[in-house]
């Protein structure tokens, strides 16, 4: 089966993806104002990043430099245009636009930055994917307003995607709204967990916050975005009908660490507790789990008429996902009574699965039965895999070469399992955008050695080296695949 290969349409978009803040560094050019990754400290494997208040000297904040993607975009997108990409996938840094996030007027220098962007990528033929808001809120929401826990940045997001959708009507066709929207319910009492709600909703906690005042702000915060997402959508379609406008989750697939019923009951409920935000985005109204737990437990307790209306117009045109690994679960045996049914569980390890430097689970397979199951809940909708990589450390050889094969396995065995759901399961799955092409800084660890590209970028974790770039090996590998649309892989 290994040596089989599949043909995908013609038009299947190849290609990677980044985020502003990860990339662009420039933090204070061009007006920009700080976002909530500013202030987010260099962290590493097992070291969660701090979220300080403002910017304290001396620390190091790797977003603050990024690989200066501001100053480099064309030398970089001449490289994605040599590997042969259809689409190339960024954010647009909210704050660039609106420094503070509640400012009267946009920010022209921040606008013209994204039109000279998009231009470029037009002009090399690359299709822009652009996601709105991608781990980067302005940090003057989350100070004046509590972040995405108060219901009136719904208009100031609404505001900020109306000017840019304007904007940009002729440049962008695809776009998503809130990046990995549904990692916020991985609710826990671990560092990780702080880290998951202030990227996505920008509210912190402080210690004495129990879990189920946690799982309520993140379901009101979730409720907040998810109608701010669906006004978006209805927005964007008056502006350009041919917008193609979708939601983004991370998927990692609940497997039940055994087939006893109880194990079975919390990974189903491990799902839905984790999967509404999809229904929402897809079907524009929760679930009756959902609804009937809300209830229950008085969460969501705002939510109006005119919510509901919003909801049900604003449902998306695709789904975008990122997918890394899966995650085993088993119910957890002594029942805090402050737990729900839908927090009865535990990741636990699963001993069929390798993992990389970072713990990170590898599993190919799990990407089709990821496809799979969402085509089954889901049918017909058409879903753009717009992340997958593994981060590895690399070593730059005396003369400048990059030996990656542990990069080129991983992406070959996921890729062969995408164009399995594409030619054996007729999933309509849109493009393939591997995570961060180019080397930027970690997201989860702020490092630069937690490296997923095809082009090596000279930078340490402090931001020091020369900034070069150079081409791994998987370069030249992502290239065949690509010129020969999937079919070479080897
Ligand atoms: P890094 C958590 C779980 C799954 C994906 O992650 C996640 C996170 C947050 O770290 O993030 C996505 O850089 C995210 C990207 C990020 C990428 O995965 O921690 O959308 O911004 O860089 C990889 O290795």
């Amino acid at each position: 089966m290994s040596k089989e290969t599949y043909q995908l349409s013609q038009d299947f978009l190849w290609g990677g993806a980044i985020a502003a803040h990860q990339a662009e560094g420039s933090w204070q050019k061009g007006g920009k104002g700080i976002s909530i990754a500013d202030v987010l400290t260099a962290g590493g494997h097992n070291l969660p990043r701090r979220i300080t208040d403002g910017i304290i000297d001396n620390l190091n904040y790797p977003n603050h430099h990024g690989i200066d993607f501001y100053d480099t975009y064309k030398e970089d997108l001449a490289l994605m245009a040599e590997m042969g990409f259809k689409a190339f996938r960024t954010s647009i840094a909210w704050t660039r636009i609106f420094p503070n996030g509640d400012d009267l007027e946009a920010n022209e220098e921040g606008l013209a930055f994204y039109d000279n962007l998009f231009d470029e990528m037009n002009r090399l033929g690359i299709e822009p994917v652009i996601t709105l808001q991608h781990f980067e809120m302005p940090y003057h929401l989350v100070e004046a307003y509590g972040g995405w826990s108060n219901r009136k940045v719904i208009d100031f997001f609404v505001k900020y995607a109306e000017v840019v959708f304007n904007r940009y009507h002729n440049k962008v066709k695809y776009w998503m709204t809130h990046n990995e929207i549904s990692n916020q319910t991985a609710i826990s009492d671990d560092p990780l967990y702080q880290f998951l709600i202030w990227t996505n909703s920008g509210i912190r906690f402080n210690e004495n916050t129990t879990l189920r005042d946690k799982q309520k702000a993140m379901v009101q915060a979730g409720h907040y975005e998810l109608v701010a997402s669906a006004r978006v959508v209805k927005i964007g379609h008056e502006i350009n009908p041919d917008f193609v406008i979708g939601g983004m989750v991370n998927v990692a697939p609940f497997y039940p660490a055994t087939p006893s019923p109880t194990d079975m009951l919390a990974w189903q409920k491990a799902r839905q507790a984790r999967d509404w935000f999809v229904d929402v985005h897809v079907h524009g109204e929760y679930p009756s789990d959902m609804e009937a737990f809300f209830k229950r437990s008085g969460f969501r307790s705002d939510i109006t008429d005119q919510d509901r209306e919003d909801l049900k117009n604003g449902s998306v045109d695709y789904m975008a996902i990122s997918y890394y690994n899966s995650t085993t679960v088993s119910a957890i045996e002594e029942k805090d009574s402050e737990i729900d049914d839908f927090s009865n569980f535990k990741v636990v390890k699963n001993e069929y699965i390798k993992t990389n430097d970072w713990d990170w689970g590898i599993d190919p397979q799990g990407l089709r039965f990821t496809l799979n199951e969402m085509n089954e809940m889901y049918p017909e909708l058409k879903i753009m895999i717009v992340e997958n990589g593994i981060g590895a450390y690399d070593t730059v050889e005396s003369d400048n070469t990059i030996h990656d094969p542990y990069r080129i396995d991983y992406l070959r065995e996921h890729i062969r399992e995408v164009e399995k759901a594409v030619i054996l399961d007729g999933i309509s799955v849109i493009g393939f955008l591997s995570w961060g092409p180019i080397d930027i800084v970690s997201a989860g660890t702020g490092e630069m050695k937690k490296r997923y590209g095809y082009i090596y970028v000279d930078l340490d974790d402090m931001g020091q080296g020369s900034g070069k770039r150079l081409k791994k090996d998987s370069f030249y590998w992502y290239k065949s695949v690509i010129s020969t649309n999937g079919k070479m892989l080897d």
